[in-house]
């Protein structure tokens, strides 16, 4: 339900976008309104719907969707945010321009079809097209990244930043999506060695999840988008002169050099 005007919701999707475009963080949405998780994804709306002017949506990510995220943000519901062209990085992230950015080990597909509507796990699968591992830089434009509330998380497009995608492998239907090994590595040294399970269990879980709050909220998946599936662990500060590899078996690797 919605519980604030327009005009209101309109107003806090400006201050989190001005957040957002120089960088000055602000405080918690919750600090002064209370608003229910609608809202939230409105105002969430409202943002990318003026920032994707011109160059449209390259698709969509979950989030929360691995226990390692929950615990570590204290939040525990799947949400979702838009993912824009300008928000894709190749190689190298210069951190100009974040707050306090932090990365992630993850998995991402390529959407074959619209998709209107929830799917069933096997309608889901019929629509992946490709797979391939992925980097997430998260960001958040409050002036603390812990304890937070979902809703201020879901307004300020659910923490999303950047994002790398490997290459897509179109040949994926002999991997089992549910189990592939997944190494993330800071400066050629491992940091976390996960099951893709651990994201949602299967990361196509995160896919149909996805198609049932987009459906909640009216919208569609679009057949050419990427859909993140949410970070199989712990994220990661990031720091100048970083450099992460992330290595998915029987997928390839995805990797990210980081410069001032
Ligand atoms: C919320 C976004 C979480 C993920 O993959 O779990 C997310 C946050 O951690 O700020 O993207
Ligand atoms: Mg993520």
């Amino acid at each position: 339900m919605k519980t604030n005007s327009p005009t209101i919701l309109q107003n806090l999707a400006q201050k989190l976008l001005r957040a957002r475009r120089e960088a000055e963080p602000v405080d918690q949405l919750s600090a002064e309104h209370h608003f229910s998780s609608e809202d939230a994804y409105e105002i969430q709306r409202l943002q990318m719907l003026e920032e994707s002017a011109g160059q449209g949506i390259s698709g969509w990510k979950m989030g929360l969707t691995s226990l390692a995220k929950r615990q570590q943000m204290n939040l525990h519901e799947p949400l979702y945010g838009y993912l824009l062209p300008s928000m894709q990085v190749h190689d190298v992230l210069s951190l100009r321009g974040l707050i306090h950015p932090k990365i992630e080990p993850e998995i991402a597909f390529l959407v074959n079809r619209d998709i209107q509507g929830p799917l069933s796990y096997q309608q889901a699968l019929q629509a992946i097209d490709a797979v391939a591992p992925a980097l997430e830089i998260l960001d958040s434009r409050y002036k603390v990244f812990r304890y937070f509330s979902l809703q201020d998380v879901i307004a300020d497009n659910s923490s999303s930043s950047r994002f790398v995608l490997g290459q897509w492998r179109r040949h994926w239907h002999s991997l089992d999506l549910k189990n592939l090994g997944m190494e993330f590595s800071l400066q050629g040294r491992l940091q976390y060695a996960e099951k893709s399970s651990a994201i949602s269990g299967d990361p196509v879980i995160s896919l149909v999840q996805l198609t049932q709050l987009l459906s909640e909220h009216g919208l569609q998946i679009q057949a050419g988008q990427c859909v993140l599936a949410g970070a199989a662990t712990a994220a990661i500060e990031l720091q100048p002169d970083q450099h992460f590899n992330l290595e998915v078996r029987g997928l390839g690797a995805c990797t990210l050099g980081v410069c001032s």
